[in-house]
């Protein structure tokens, strides 16, 4: 519901117009996105987002029980806002290689504590076999077959496919025949041609991420999509992204939630260049991106990235979902994120409940797993 209050500021802010047609289920368009990109009033705009993540999720914030695993950091790409990569294996370089064994076994060590999903992510290595990407899985699902694998990125499966003379289509095949349920969001960052020939030039066009997930979906494989914000983008440019994301979701439906992702500016190179962006600028994007991609489902905070303050206030600006307990984290502890490396789920639990909402538990497919019922008055007295 928003209240009067929120009908006023809107209408203060010039955007009546648009209230009406969020109220009413009428698609907005770019043009207007980007009205409610500049909207002054940041608690109007979020009162908007609130309103039509509450029409669909109510007070519940969706979680999971989730484990990283990156076994090789070394990649062939030089994405300029990454701080995880590097070049080799060497030791003085940071680089590694964890051997297939020890990758599998990181994972099964961890049957029985409740884990539902491994989230799997790599540098893009110029030597290691085929066989090694499928056999991870593989050995993951032999070993855990209720575990849900949401493993490598359209940027990863491009790279298999020209680099091992792959179709996507094969190469994904494979893959969901050895175990894997889900792709990943990631190697998004921003679509427009200009800021990818600026800050990731050498590795999947946003032609080439979209045709990986078409691909992906047409299959039955549902997948993730994030936006890294942050560096050189305009406005204008996160809402083509968000544009051609919501094109492709029209025609799939195979996207299950939308991921913003905060660059982080530590041990990079163009940390020095860009700041880390605000809060208000995260909640201005999970905002507008709650509003203008209506065929979504689901809006992510990472909580890892943003910290468990903003995302605890982000379920208020339209997001439902903040990932997972996450073990082991490593792109963004590379990056200089300072949130801890995971959460346990009573530490989820209390973040959500100090916000006011009920958590969730949920699958990778977002099918609920636990509800965890109605805040008690003292959760909301310590809010
Ligand atoms: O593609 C890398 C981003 C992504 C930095 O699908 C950075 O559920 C900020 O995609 N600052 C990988 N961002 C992580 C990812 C993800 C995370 C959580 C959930 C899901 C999901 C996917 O991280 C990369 C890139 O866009 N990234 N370096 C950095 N310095």
């Amino acid at each position: 519901m928003l209240t009067s209050l929120a009908h006023r500021a809107l209408e203060r802010a010039g955007l009546a117009d648009l209230r009406d047609k969020v109220l009413a289920g009428t698609r907005i368009d770019e043009a207007e996105a980007l009205r409610l990109f500049r909207c002054p009033d940041l608690a109007a705009l979020g009162a908007l987002a609130n309103h039509v993540r509450e029409a669909r999720h109510g007070d519940r914030a969706f979680y999971n029980r989730n484990v990283h695993l990156n076994f090789t950091n070394v990649c062939v790409a030089s994405c300029k806002f990454c701080s995880f990569a590097r070049p080799d294996d060497r030791t003085a370089s940071e680089g590694y290689t964890m051997p297939l064994g020890e990758s599998v076994e990181s994972i099964l060590r961890r049957k029985g504590s409740g884990i539902t999903e491994v989230h799997i992510v790599n540098g893009l290595h110029p030597d290691l076999p085929w066989s090694h990407y499928v056999e991870v899985v593989r050995r993951i699902r032999q070993g855990w077959p209720e575990l849900h694998i949401k493993a490598y990125t359209a940027v990863e499966i491009h790279f298999f496919a020209q680099h091992f003379g792959m179709s996507y289509e094969q190469v994904l095949r494979e893959l969901v025949e050895a175990g894997l349920t889900t792709l990943p969001g990631g190697g998004a960052e921003i679509f427009a041609p200009r800021v990818r020939r600026k800050i990731c030039d050498d590795k999947a066009t946003a032609d080439e991420w979209l045709e990986v997930h078409r691909v992906a979906h047409r299959l039955g494989v549902k997948s993730n999509a994030t936006m890294l914000y942050g560096t050189i983008e305009t406005p204008e440019e996160r809402i083509d992204h968000m544009a051609r994301l919501r094109r492709l979701q029209d025609e799939t439906g195979g996207f299950q939630v939308f991921i913003p992702l905060a660059f982080h500016p530590e041990h990079n190179m163009i940390g020095k260049a860009f700041p880390k962006p605000t809060g208000i600028d995260g909640l201005r994007t999970y905002a507008v991106s709650r509003l203008f991609l209506d065929n979504f489902d689901h809006v992510k905070a990472y909580w890892i990235m943003i910290g468990e303050r903003l995302a605890q206030t982000a379920l208020s600006f339209g997001v439902d979902d903040l990932d997972g307990t996450v073990q082991e984290e490593r792109i963004y502890h590379m990056a200089g994120a300072q949130t801890p490396q995971g959460l346990t789920e009573a530490g989820l639990h209390r973040l959500i409940r100090q916000a006011g909402r009920v958590p969730v538990e949920r699958d990778s497919l977002y099918h609920v797993l636990r509800d965890h019922g109605a805040p008690g008055p003292q959760a909301r007295a310590t809010a």
